[in-house]
């Protein structure tokens, strides 16, 4: 198996899961400042030029969901990142869209609009931030029943959520600091040592 990725979240959702299920890889580190995510034979992969890309044994996948899917579906007879009971095993899956739908395209656009050179455009800064402060405070009520995961069990909901949220605590974001449970299920899978060693992939 071979990992097209990069030091972002959305590549170490992948070795993160890789690491969890023991599995052997190779990596392949995509330098995006220097394009090569635009060559020829990464396209020829990835026609959206994005990592993470995953080359298991021929077969080409990406997207990060559907990445972790696949590895779940493949490689995990214990139900490690994809519970094996059919609700959970479904809760872990609406988890996965849902950040595929939220706190990615929001996080990583307002990353995006921050980074932007000369002047910024603080509409777009308060719409993105907005969104994201919404929707950790969807999260946090989601936690609010007691549960320790997103889907009960840990699962690919909360790998596909994890290293977004994370950067922020990291970067000390009050809403986020202020979000109790969320701080608590951070601390939760932090401790995983599958997620360590994922997470220091590929730097
Ligand atoms: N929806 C995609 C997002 C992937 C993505 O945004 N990857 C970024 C790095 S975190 C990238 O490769 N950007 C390079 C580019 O857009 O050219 C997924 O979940 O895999």
């Amino acid at each position: 198996m071979i990992l097209y990725t990069a030091g972002t979240p959305n590549g170490r959702k992948i070795s993160i899961a890789l690491e969890e299920l023991g599995l052997d890889y190779d990596v392949c580190w995509v330098h995006l400042d220097k394009e090569e995510q635009m060559s020829d034979e990464f396209l020829a992969m990835n026609p959206n030029h994005k990592i993470p890309v995953l080359d298991d044994d021929g077969q080409v996948i990406w997207e990060s969901g559907a990445i972790l899917l696949h590895l779940g579906e493949r490689y995990d007879p214990n139900g490690i990142i994809l519970p094996k009971d059919p609700v959970q095993r479904m809760e872990a899956i609406q988890y996965a869209f849902f950040q595929t739908g939220g706190i990615g395209p929001n996080l990583g656009r307002l990353g995006a609009a921050l980074r932007k050179d000369g002047e910024k455009n603080v509409e777009m800064i308060q719409i993105f931030s907005g969104e994201v402060i919404r929707l950790v405070g969807v999260i946090e009520t989601i936690l609010s029943d007691g549960r320790q995961y997103l889907a009960g069990p840990y699962s690919i909901g909360d790998i596909m959520h994890f290293p977004w949220l994370q950067i922020m605590k990291n970067l000390g974001s009050k809403e986020l600091l202020a979000s109790k449970r969320v701080c608590e299920w951070l601390e939760r899978i932090e401790a995983r040592p599958a997620v360590a060693l994922g997470m220091a992939i590929p730097d």
